[in-house]
């Protein structure tokens, strides 16, 4: 464990952390506030890492790979790692009496940790961030502007709902890049081959229909995840992560029950995810959603002890990459973020939006920041900014239809303006049939691909974190 105290008091910092996962909290904090906790443990599997969850204690704040600590004038620390693809780098910050105690663990092979003071914050942890995503080897393609089934017709998307939406983008003259299938398609987690019973036929009939129409097929999949009800869980029980108690170790709460995850230590398993890349490859689809990664590196008793839990997760997605073929657009989502650098081409950087400002509660009782809602998605790919040279960013879609929403118009418009700020990938959700003239123009001007911005400072005001970009205040 690496160690350094820092002389400052406590109460004129401000803490930016970057949570375990996509989904995870990213934010700028003061130091003396408390890093939202989850009360309940699915909570925990889903949006943070369990061997590093954050302790709920006041004045202490955990991160992965990077932390930094700022001052009022942009002066301060920054930590990171040399090399974060097969290690994870679990940082913590704590506020004691008049001053700092920062430490760093790995969790994996031994890497190269750095901690550094410097007069700009900022400027440091950019250089890092860059340092980092070149040594990792960062893909970091042209963006894309996505059209995605998720966010307006969830798990009952149909064949022709996709269709129907290429059409009208067609005759609309919307400049989308991608038309991606979202979940929904398959009989059953794992079971990707098997339409399900209200999709209308079988993913592999849609790719050669978009192309005619122009537009570059894209298919999501969450190809390290099983469910209970599944074949793939049937057929190998053995591919499954498990528990202490030898049991198969539930990743989560989803599609209406547990779900679990492969073993990627597992050589069998490692080659049924290239045979997975490369069949959705051989269907005509080219832009991969690869969702909820995080399971496969959960801590658990896996086939190969001797692997650690970042590494056996590089060998899941590199496999998947693998099949899928190198000119293949990787966008990871629910994913461990440096350990997917150099695999991914894109990534999701903050939770999901939804067509709702905030939802407070749910971070307020039950301790869980990473819910679905546009402030979430928002503030955290924000606090972000600088992994940009990791990957493309996703902020995830605009929302720009009045219908099938809470979302007022001055809040449409809000998120259309820091969409722009984010830079990365541009993408929409609505169907184009609800539009209106007004829908319309804000989504021609949320498809208009920008390079991110950066703040220009952090800044405490009244005891709040403010960060400013040139474009916007957040
Ligand atoms: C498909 C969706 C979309 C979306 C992804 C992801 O914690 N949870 O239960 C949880 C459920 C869904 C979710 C995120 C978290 O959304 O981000 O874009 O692809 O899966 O199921």
């Amino acid at each position: 464990m690496h160690k350094w105290t820092v002389n400052e008091a406590p109460e004129g910092l401000k803490v930016l952390i970057s949570g375990f996962q996509s989904w995870s909290e990213a934010e700028l904090q003061p130091l003396t506030a408390r890093q939202v906790a989850p009360s309940y443990h699915w909570q925990v599997e889903q949006g943070h890492d369990p061997g590093f969850a954050p302790s709920g204690e006041a004045g202490v704040w955990r991160s992965h790979t990077v932390l930094a600590l700022a001052r009022e004038d942009g002066s301060g620390w920054v930590g990171g790692a040399l090399d974060a693809t097969r290690t994870f780098v679990q940082w913590e910050a704590r506020a004691q009496g008049d001053h700092v105690t920062v430490t760093c663990e790995l969790e994996g092979p031994e890497v190269g940790v750095l901690w550094e003071e410097t007069p700009d914050v900022i400027a440091t942890l950019e250089a890092h961030a860059a340092q980092l995503g070149s040594a990792m080897h960062a893909r970091t393609p042209a963006p894309l502007r996505v059209w995605c089934s998720w966010y307006s017709y969830y798990r009952a998307v149909t064949l022709d709902a996709m269709l129907d939406n290429a059409r009208l983008a067609r005759e609309q003259g919307l400049d989308f890049d991608v038309f991606q299938l979202d979940d929904g398609f398959q009989a059953d987690l794992g079971d990707w081959e098997l339409p399900s019973a209200h999709f209308g036929g079988h993913a592999r009939d849609l790719p050669e229909r978009l192309r005619a129409l122009g537009f570059t097929p894209g298919i999501w999949l969450a190809p390290f995840l099983a469910s209970p009800t599944s074949q793939l869980f049937a057929q190998h029980p053995d591919w499954m992560l498990r528990g202490e108690d030898g049991q198969p170790l539930p990743v989560g709460q989803n599609w209406g029950g547990p779900y679990y995850a492969l073993d990627t230590t597992h050589p069998e398993v490692l080659a049924w995810l290239r045979n997975l890349g490369a069949t959705v490859r051989g269907w005509g689809y080219t832009y991969l959603k690869i969702d909820f990664l995080y399971g496969a590196s959960l801590p658990s008793v896996r086939h190969d002890p001797s692997v650690g839990r970042a590494q056996a997760y590089r060998m899941g997605i590199e496999a998947f990459r693998e099949g899928a073929g190198p000119d293949a657009f990787i966008l990871g989502c629910g994913a461990p973020l440096a350990q997917s650098v150099g695999v991914v081409d894109a990534m999701r950087t903050g939770p999901d939006v939804a067509p709702i400002w905030d939802e407070e509660s749910r971070r307020v009782w039950l301790g869980d920041g990473t819910g679905p809602s546009a402030r979430n998605a928002l503030h955290t790919a924000l606090s972000r900014w600088y992994q940009s040279a990791w990957y493309q960013p996703d902020p995830d879609v605009a929302i720009c239809r009045r219908e099938l929403s809470m979302l007022s118009t001055p809040e449409r418009e809000a998120i259309a303006g820091m969409l722009d700020v984010i830079g990365g990938l541009r993408a929409s959700s609505d169907p184009i049939a609800l539009l209106n003239d007004e829908g319309l123009e804000l989504l021609r001007r949320c498809l208009q691909v920008s390079t991110p911005d950066r703040p220009v400072s952090l800044s405490l005001r009244g005891g709040a974190a403010v960060t400013h970009f040139s474009r916007g205040e957040f």
